[in-house]
């Protein structure tokens, strides 16, 4: 009808007329990524070790193990996280990588 300016249009209080209610329990699961470490020929080991303590949060037996693990079979993983704290992750790897110029490598791959 032209110049119905009504507010709620619809009229849900009309008889025969009903409004929607939520159904299902709201209980989406976060997208979930990995967080990997590349080994390569020149980061030292202590450097890698030192990554997964301070920003996985690797006490340095786990750090080590891990660390050991990427030496040998080219890549680890360092942590699960959702998107934003993955790439954060990431991007505070490759720049304390970068400023000590070491070729360390930090990537997210999707779970
Ligand atoms: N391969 C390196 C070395 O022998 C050590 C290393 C381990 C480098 C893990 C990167 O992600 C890495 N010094």
């Amino acid at each position: 009808m032209a110049g119905d300016n009504r507010k709620g249009r619809g009229d849900p209080g009309a008889p025969g007329t009903a409004v929607i209610t939520k159904t299902k329990p709201q209980t989406k699961r976060p997208n979930l990524y990995r967080v990997l470490l590349l080994n390569d020929d020149y980061t030292p080991m202590e450097f890698v070790v030192h990554v997964l303590e301070r920003f996985f949060n690797k006490d340095r037996e786990a750090a080590n193990q891990i660390m050991l693990h990427v030496h040998h079979h080219g890549i680890g993983e360092c942590g699960v996280y959702t998107y934003e704290v993955a790439e954060t992750k990431v991007t505070q790897v490759m720049d304390f990588a970068r400023k000590h110029h070491h070729p360390l490598q930090c990537v997210m791959e999707k779970k």
